[in-house]
């Protein structure tokens, strides 16, 4: 069985990232937390690619990174790959979203992840990209999930990610699309 470091200090993704995994045979192990990857990407992809293949390299593990975010189309794409550091926790963030759309009638959003796997010698082995399209609502509903999660309203659904089930959320989110690309290679890699 191969070893895969999850390399994210966020337990909301974590817990997503683990339950994804759990359809594979990889021994999961979690990113030491003192290895910190400065995320001077201009991209998901390209901060994606940092934290995996440096932490991958630091351990001599393989390691899965994800980089995601929201962009809200009246805000130009903002907070985008910004959205970590949009404010101090997710009430800060949440509330400063809600206050520089405003009554704006158009809500468009989507959530962005890309995924990448790397190599114990830090290089790029796989990556992915997911998108979920869906609107900001004027007030937060639900108690599931993580960060923006209680604002993002998904259509097809007719609820907030927040609202859902954590499998209902794998089966429509930017994360469980990025992963569901990933898991035929991931599963292929196991064994090789
Ligand atoms: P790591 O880099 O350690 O993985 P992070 O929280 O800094 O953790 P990102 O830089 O990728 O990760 O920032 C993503 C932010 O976007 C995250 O902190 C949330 O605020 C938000 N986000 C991403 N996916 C989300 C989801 O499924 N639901 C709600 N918010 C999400």
């Amino acid at each position: 069985m191969k070893t895969l470091v999850v390399a994210t200090g966020n337990p909301g993704k974590l817990k997503e990232m683990q339950r994804y995994l759990a359809q594979t045979d990889w021994a999961l192990e979690l990113k030491p937390p003192e290895l910190d990857v400065e995320e001077t990407g201009s991209s998901f992809l390209e901060n994606a690619r940092l934290k995996a293949c440096q932490v991958a390299a630091a351990t001599g593990e393989w390691a899965i990174a994800d980089d995601s975010g929201l962009s809200v189309q009246a805000l130009d794409g903002a907070p985008g790959i910004y959205s970590a550091r949009y404010g101090r926790d997710d009430h800060h963030r949440i509330d400063r979203l809600l206050r520089e759309l405003g009554p704006n009638p158009d809500r468009r959003a989507e959530f962005v992840c890309a995924m990448v796997l790397a190599r114990p010698d830090g290089s790029i082995a796989l990556e992915a990209e997911g998108i979920c399209p869906g609107e900001i609502l004027p007030s937060p509903r639900g108690t599931e999930g993580f960060g923006y999660d209680p604002i993002f309203f998904v259509p097809e659904a007719n609820r907030t990610f927040a609202e859902m089930t954590a499998a209902q959320k794998h089966q429509l989110s930017h994360r469980g699309r990025a992963f569901a690309l990933l898991l035929p290679q991931l599963q292929a890699l196991e064994n090789t």
